[in-house]
């Protein structure tokens, strides 16, 4: 299905007054509105291939049903995601799950949709099938340089699909590690798994950048071989300027300070990218800011002062990728609410008194410091975030528009209420 911009600006009829009024007022006890709108006008923010289908636990999985079942499905429901809020503008892929059978007619419908080709994916965490060499104890960091070629082999290929594509950057992430004390050489598995990817890091095209993405635990649950961001850290610097460290937002111990960890990574050049999510214990893949939005707004803040800092653009320098799973709600209405998420803690950082902030550090006066970044967070910017939908042509609620128009029985009527999407 497709949204018409006849039922956006129907949509939009019902709720402009109330809207315009919210705005004015919010203009006038804010300053530089007009900026910050402006800025959340260019922010897009991708979505990943394997988030479109109901994701499942190892304990099991409920379809919910108009699931997509090709690629190109895929890149028709970012497509709706996008005509309703024009703010996911990417999609990122994921190989084997998503390889495109025909890259010319790919392209044309992601084109047709506005869309572009984010960080392509590969895997190595599980095997496929008619594979040779199983990753049961590594890829990258395999202790048989076959596994290793093997793997070195497919995250080549992924990057061939990308450059197809038009996309420039690949993400790595590796399930690597050792699930019990004595069964790895620390030392011998870093040293193997940087080769690897040294060998790949050969391979990128001269304008891609290759993210390195950590994860503190789990499948491997005693170490992993790249398992912070330290690691990440020196496995990007010791491979050079294209290889940057990826953020994910579940992948740290509990407790872990991430806007820290952000602040560090921009400082030396060395952040890449992100994958948004939230969590309340581990690796929980929730939707962003449903547990924790003020820290997303202090890491938002982190990344607002610190890519200010090195001049960069906020749009484009960084990749920024939702990495979640949706195992209770319609993945088209939890995407929505993540990318509204992210919007708002972005437009909270842009509030941020920067010079009062910075005032307040240099003479130690720690109470106005939080008043500061609070009196940011506790603002409603959402006026201002509909208000960059507005003028780019999409919905002021776009998960109320998505219900009005019933999108997904209209998707469970065109696919069936028994289809499964790839993915985890
Ligand atoms: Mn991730």
């Amino acid at each position: 299905m497709r949204i018409e911009s006849s039922h956006i600006e129907k949509h939009n009829n019902k709720l402009i007054a109330s809207h315009v009024r919210k705005v004015k007022q919010l203009s006038r006890e804010i300053p530089n509105t007009q900026r910050i709108i402006r800025k959340l006008m260019e922010f897009q923010i991708a979505i990943p291939s394997w988030a479109l289908g109901t994701g499942g636990t190892r304990f099991g999985r409920f379809s919910g049903g108009g699931e997509p079942r090709s690629l190109e499905e895929k890149i028709e429901d970012v497509g709706l995601l996008h005509a309703l809020n024009k703010s996911s503008g990417a999609i990122s892929l994921h190989i084997p799950w998503d390889i495109p059978s025909n890259n010319k007619k790919i392209k044309a419908l992601a084109a047709e949709h506005g869309l572009n080709f984010d960080a392509v994916n590969s895997n190595t965490f599980q095997d496929q099938p008619h594979q040779k060499y199983s990753y049961k104890f590594g890829s990258l960091q395999h202790v048989n340089a076959k596994v290793r070629q093997q793997a070195i082999d497919h995250n080549i290929e992924v990057i061939k699909y990308g450059k197809a594509l038009g996309s420039n950057s690949i993400t790595v992430w590796l399930s690597d590690g050792s699930c019990f004390p004595g069964q790895l050489n620390f030392r011998k598995a870093f040293q193997r798994t940087l080769e690897s990817l040294q060998e790949i890091y050969a391979a990128l095209p001269t304008n891609w950048k290759m993210f390195i993405e950590y994860k503190a635990f789990e499948p491997n649950f005693y170490s992993m071989t790249v398992g912070d961001w330290g690691q990440s850290y020196l496995y990007a610097s010791k491979l050079g300027p294209k290889a940057y460290t990826l953020v994910d937002l579940g992948h740290h111990l509990p407790n872990a300070n991430i806007e820290q960890i952000v602040s560090l990574l921009l400082m030396e050049g060395k952040l890449g990218g992100f994958h948004f999510n939230d969590s309340k214990y581990g690796d929980d893949d929730l939707t962003v800011g449903s547990i924790n939005p003020y820290q997303l707004f202090l890491i938002f803040n982190e990344l607002v002062e610190g890519m200010d800092a090195r001049q960069m653009n906020h749009a484009t320098d960084l990749g920024w990728m939702i990495d979640a799973s949706h195992n209770v709600k319609d993945p088209l209405e939890d995407l929505l609410q993540s990318v509204e998420a992210i919007k708002i803690a972005y437009a909270q950082a842009l509030l941020v008194d920067r010079k009062e902030l910075n005032r307040a550090q240099e003479r130690n006066d720690v109470t106005q410091a939080q008043e500061i970044l609070q009196q940011a967070y506790r603002t409603d910017v959402r006026p201002l975030v509909a208000e960059a939908r507005l003028r780019k042509g999409a919905a002021l609620q776009p998960l109320q528009l998505l219900r009005e128009l019933h999108v997904r029985q209209q998707l469970i009527s065109e696919r069936g209420s028994k289809t499964v999407a790839t993915g985890l």
